[in-house]
């Protein structure tokens, strides 16, 4: 592989690199003034870059790479597919033993309702499939006009015409002229947030348990507002990764799910990130207890080694799509490659013989949570959030008994940590003043010990900085 690629300086490669790699989502100037860091190897939770610095990822890649780096079982079985049957389509009444063996085995581990699979490359991709699932089948039940999808602002569901429609990024819609027509959202389950708007508009908080209702009744008000007979779903993810790691209360989800009951709405779990062991049960929607009628996958399907997506039909969407369908004029030369399927068992077969999802749920989730609470007394720390291994804490400039005050925006508050965080060995993203974490779900206790040790030391060092920097009084 070295050989074919050849070694350089770090100096070439950033060279090369800004000479003819347009980065995802990413200012191209910014960078080419910077110099992109080069990850060259990776082993168990750590990366190492052309430096020679040791990184702990507690990104877990991009949210994906659940079982660590350097898992033998999964080269094996990318090894032998290769050799075996690098790739055939499934497209001509034609299927390869790891797509079939896969689609048997998403069946067996997801829940009751999910007996079909179809397969994509990535979130974005499933998530544009889940919108021509959901409004074919609307189409054939004869209710053509009930095509309406109702998402949420600062949801994530992925770059794509679709994706990115369906995703409540407004700077993504900014560019492009997104949503596409018959997509609309709501408001966000986000209570340190919704509480901030509270305050400043002199308005007293709000409890959890009640938000939680609150903001799920969002969706019914939008329901009424759009026309019950012109909604066909309703999709989230069941804890927003991209948007912040925003955990809703305990009560929003099985409002949702009345709701949708109510109305005969499909409801779709984006699973992409909480999928495969993330929040301690195989999928969120057994955390939060949902009954999702369809279920998108991706990243964690294969821990990152090998591009998959795909979504989960049930059966009540299946049954219609298969008995009264005719042909679905939908699909990707990739659904179900061979290869990213073998990678896909290899990795689910690794999961349960090693207990990974009990091993979140009953030992390092819940200590994870603790860590995270322990960061409360710190002098940043104004919120902190975590579900099975992904957690966040917001950065705030004072802790009055009034409540948390946060920084200004544009002073880029989170950017300035999250230097710190690379400055000491140590990958933490920010999404906004939001510090946030999802580390590989095979993380020891001691590992997460020496975690926590490092993002201490990293919030030191950037209230020292913004001391100096006069942000801090
Ligand atoms: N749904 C969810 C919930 C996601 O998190 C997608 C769909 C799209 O998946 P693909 O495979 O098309 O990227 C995602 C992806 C971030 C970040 O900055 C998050 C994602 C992708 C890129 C960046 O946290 N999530």
């Amino acid at each position: 592989m070295t050989e074919l690629i050849g070694q350089r300086s770090t100096r070439a490669w950033q060279d090369a690199d800004t000479a003819h790699f347009l980065h995802p989502f990413t200012d191209f100037q910014a960078l080419a003034h910077k110099g992109s860091r080069i990850i060259e190897s990776a082993h168990n939770i750590y990366l190492r870059d052309t430096e020679g610095q040791r990184i702990l990822d507690a990104m877990s890649g991009l949210w994906c790479v659940n079982v660590g780096y350097g898992q033998q079982a999964l080269i094996d079985a990318a090894t032998q597919q290769m050799g075996q049957l690098p790739f055939y389509n499934s497209f001509f009444q034609t299927t390869t033993p790891p797509a079939v063996a896969l689609a048997e085995k998403l069946a067996a581990i997801t829940p009751a309702q999910f007996q079909h699979v179809f397969f994509a490359n990535s979130g974005s991709e499933g998530n544009d499939t889940v919108i021509r699932v959901v409004r074919r089948y609307w189409d054939l039940l004869g209710q053509p006009e009930r095509h309406v999808i109702i998402s949420r602002w600062n949801g994530y569901h992925g770059s794509t015409m679709g994706g990115a429609s369906l995703s409540g990024m407004t700077y993504m819609h900014a560019q492009g002229g997104l949503p596409i027509p018959g997509i609309t959202h709501i408001g966000q389950p986000h209570l340190f947030e919704f509480n901030l708007q509270r305050r400043s508009a002199g308005l007293p908080t709000v409890e959890e348990a009640e938000f939680g209702q609150m903001a799920a009744r969002w969706l019914e008000d939008k329901i009424l507002e759009v026309g019950p007979d012109k909604v066909a779903a309703f999709i989230g993810e069941p804890v927003q990764g991209a948007g912040g790691v925003i955990v809703p209360p305990a009560t929003y989800w099985p409002e949702i799910q009345r709701i949708c009951d109510k109305y005969g709405i499909l409801l779709v779990s984006d699973e992409v990130i909480c999928g495969f062991g993330r929040t301690g049960s195989w999928f969120g929607c057994e955390t939060m207890g949902t009954r999702p009628d369809l279920m998108t996958f991706a990243k964690g399907v294969t821990s990152g080694y090998i591009p998959l997506g795909g979504v989960m039909v049930g059966e009540r969407v299946a049954k219609v799509l298969i008995e009264q369908g005719g042909e679905f004029e939908h699909g990707y030369t990739y659904s179900g490659h061979p290869v990213a399927c073998a990678v896909a068992l290899a990795n689910i077969n690794l999961m349960q013989s090693t207990q990974l999802i009990e091993h979140v749920r009953d030992d390092i989730g819940p200590y994870l949570a603790q860590g995270f609470e322990s960061l409360r007394d710190h002098p940043l720390v104004g919120d902190v959030q975590s579900c099975g291994l992904m957690a966040a804490l917001h950065l705030v400039r004072s802790k009055s008994s009034s409540g948390p005050e946060v920084f200004d925006p544009q002073l880029g508050v989170g950017m300035i940590c999250r230097g710190h965080c690379f400055g000491n060995g140590l990958i933490m993203r920010a999404v906004g003043d939001r510090m946030i974490i999802a580390p590989p779900l095979i993380m020891t206790r001691a590992q997460i010990d020496d975690m926590m040790a490092l993002i201490r030391l990293c919030l030191d060092r950037t209230l020292v900085d913004l001391r100096t920097r006069n942000l801090w009084v």
